[in-house]
């Protein structure tokens, strides 16, 4: 008995003194920018070969003004973070750990008002990011538009609600994007995936421990038509300046639909680099959806592995619009794969790309 009861405080020491990991702050330094950015780099359309064309009628071509959210390594924003170029203007990955606490400096280097608006996690009145009659003086809500040129300091807690429940895996996806003018402004390309890990269960830069390779898309019919920066877009074609206002935001009209792009990453018709696993890993597939509009719902596909997804086997996840899913795939199958929306005028409109399986 006496044996028994000392191993029994021998592992009660031995597990307090090892513990979780203590709750840290993860301090992010973020910059939206502007950017010109190609939806179809290299003009080719990757799955076919074959030149991309806009159909039906193109009036501004594939190259937009938009804005992103690029990762900087100092407080000074000097040092850029690459992102993997599959991201294309896709925002960085913040991450943390339940318990912790994020930190983001954000600084506004484009010519419109922004904010970061993080789901999830917990913030007060001067870190929503979003501004509407709350009853809260401004000075108390500094985060909700930051000026051009200003830089704001968020705090978000992570308590146990924004991480893992029973029916998740060992992390969570959340979204976070601007809100000063919603539609506006994620229309833009300010929008980014955000990653809390069940506690104890991350590396030290926050990835769950049990995952292999974690893989980010963002499916969006992206409409341009509602971005911030539609007026100047608009001055690059005098065909599509010359039309007048009611026909311009007539949904059925020939110009709108040539301006909601489907797209994933931001990248049309195969041309978003690939994601690249090999057999055997544990890959989690981050899937989230725009909300440029209502025909935002999108059946997420994968060619030649199948995947786990909220407990079921699939091949195919659904998302509506600012949905967040995640699908675990161990591939199986080496070669190159592909990726696509399942809603028919989004395949035929571009939102096709691949992944490559390696032994
Ligand atoms: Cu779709």
């Amino acid at each position: 008995m006496k044996c028994l009861s000392f191993a029994l405080c021998t592992a009660v020491i031995f597990c307090l003194a090892a513990g979780p990991a203590a709750a840290r702050t993860r301090t992010y330094y973020v910059a939206a920018q502007e950017v010109q950015w190609n939806y179809a780099p290299g003009g080719i359309n990757k799955i076919t070969g074959a030149p991309i064309q806009k159909i039906p009628i193109d009036f501004l071509g594939w190259t937009y003004t938009k804005a992103t959210y690029m990762p900087y390594a100092d407080r000074g924003f000097t040092k850029r973070i690459a992102k993997p170029s599959y991201f294309g203007i896709l925002g960085p990955v913040i991450r943390a750990e339940v318990g912790d606490t994020i930190v983001v400096y954000f600084k506004n280097e484009t010519r419109f008002p922004q904010s970061i608006h993080a789901h999830g996690v917990f913030y007060d009145k001067a870190s929503e990011g979003a501004p509407y009659r709350d009853g809260v003086s401004a000075d108390a809500k500094g985060g909700d538009s930051v000026a051009p040129g200003a830089t704001f300091r968020y705090v978000w807690r992570v308590p146990a609600r924004a991480g893992p429940d029973r029916m998740d895996e060992s992390s969570v996806l959340w979204m976070y994007h601007s809100h000063v003018d919603e539609v506006a402004d994620i229309s833009a390309g300010l929008v980014g995936p955000m990653i809390i890990t069940r506690k104890g269960m991350a590396r030290p830069d926050g990835s769950p421990k049990d995952v292999d390779r974690e893989v980010f898309t963002m499916f969006a019919l992206n409409d341009e038509n509602q971005s911030v920066y539609m007026p100047e877009n608009l001055k690059r074609s005098k065909s599509a300046a010359q039309i007048p206002d009611a026909e311009r935001f007539n949904p059925f009209g020939a110009f709108y639909p040539t301006n909601e792009i489907p797209s994933i990453n931001f990248f049309v018709y195969g041309t978003m680099p690939m994601p690249e696993m090999k057999v055997g890993q544990h890959v989690r597939w981050y899937l989230m959806a725009d909300a440029s509009d209502a025909f935002d719902i999108h059946v997420i596909h994968w060619h030649g592995n199948d995947a786990s997804s909220n407990g079921m086997r699939t091949d195919a996840v659904q998302v509506l619009p600012m949905g967040m899913a995640i699908a675990d795939m161990v591939p199986d199958n080496p070669g190159i794969w592909l990726f696509h929306c399942h809603v028919n005028f989004h395949l035929v409109g571009g939102m096709i790309a691949r992944y490559r399986v390696t032994r």
